[in-house]
Order: C-alpha cells, then structure tokens, then sequence
C-alpha cells in the first residue's frame, strides 16, 4: 500500500491561480473517473471502506475536510485544506472522509470506472484481506 501527498503546482498569474493535472506526470494512474462531493452536511462522515484495487487521488478544491486512512495496523488523520494538494489513496485503505467545511468540494480522480464489487465494505473482511497483501506502506510515509 501507498499513501502519498502530493503538491500540485500553481500556475498563478495577476487573474488567480490554475492547476493542471495530467496523468503519468502529476498522477502516477491513467484517469478513467473523475467524481467530486459537496453539500456535505454536518457531522456527516462518508467512505467507511477499502478497495480491493482502486486507486485514488483525494483533492479538496475548495473548503476542507479530513480522511482517516487505516492500513490495518495504523490509522492516520490528513487533512485537506489546499487546493494544490493531493492524497493518494492505494486500494487496500480503509478510508473515512468527515469534518467538512460547508463549503468543501472534495475532488476524486480514479483509477477505475465505476465498481461495486471493488468496494470491501466490512471492517473485519478488510483486515483479512490486508493479511493477504505484499506490503504494507506505514502510513506515516506522507511526503
Ligand atoms: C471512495 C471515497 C473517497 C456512483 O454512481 N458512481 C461513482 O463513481 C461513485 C463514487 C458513487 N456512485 C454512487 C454510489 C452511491 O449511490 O454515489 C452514491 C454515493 O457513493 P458512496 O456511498 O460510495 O460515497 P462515499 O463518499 O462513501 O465514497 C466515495 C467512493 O465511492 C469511494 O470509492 O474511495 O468516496
């Protein structure tokens, strides 16, 4: 597993800022889906899953909100707060996205299309699956 921040760079100019992103250079995935959530009520949290081979990138273009990872042997708390950054998010993650600003628009560029069946829904199965795993990347390995 991988956990990786990335820091976009800011193409900024007299009119504001732009970031571009293109696979292979900026994302290290071809791009197939791109998703984004907002409205986010109160005390909301989402996610509450892994996946058995999605990979990920979690942006959070405008307002902020946290993601506790979970590896399996440890948890950590990132939060996203800067439109220019990124959180890579391997398949075997437990992930759990809450403390939505109300105006946070969480951006996701995704590895796949669209799958129920990559979805690993259940705590105790996840752990069993992270069992059969290679590796397992700390998740303190954030850069
Ligand atoms: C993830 C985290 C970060 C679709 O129809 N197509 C899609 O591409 C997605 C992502 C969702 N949906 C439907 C399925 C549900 O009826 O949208 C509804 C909400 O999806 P879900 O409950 O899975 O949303 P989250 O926020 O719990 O999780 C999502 C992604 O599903 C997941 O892959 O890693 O964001």
């Amino acid at each position: 597993m991988q956990v990786i921040k990335y820091v976009f760079q800011p193409h900024g100019d007299e009119r504001g800022q732009l970031v571009a992103l293109e696979e292979f250079k900026d994302i290290p995935f071809t791009i197939k889906r791109v998703y984004y959530m907002y409205d986010t009520g109160e005390g909301v949290v989402r996610g509450h899953h892994a996946h058995k081979s999605l990979q990920q990138i979690l942006i959070c273009i405008h307002g902020s909100c946290k993601v506790k990872l979970d590896n399996g042997r440890e948890q950590k708390v990132v939060p996203l707060e800067k439109p220019y950054e990124g959180l890579y998010v391997s398949n075997t993650m437990w992930r759990e996205m809450y403390d939505f600003s109300p105006d946070a628009v969480l951006m996701v560029l995704a590895s796949e299309l669209y799958n129920e069946a990559d979805y690993i829904r259940d705590y105790d199965e996840f752990i069993e699956f992270v069992k059969t795993c290679d590796t397992t990347i700390a998740v303190d390995e954030i850069r």
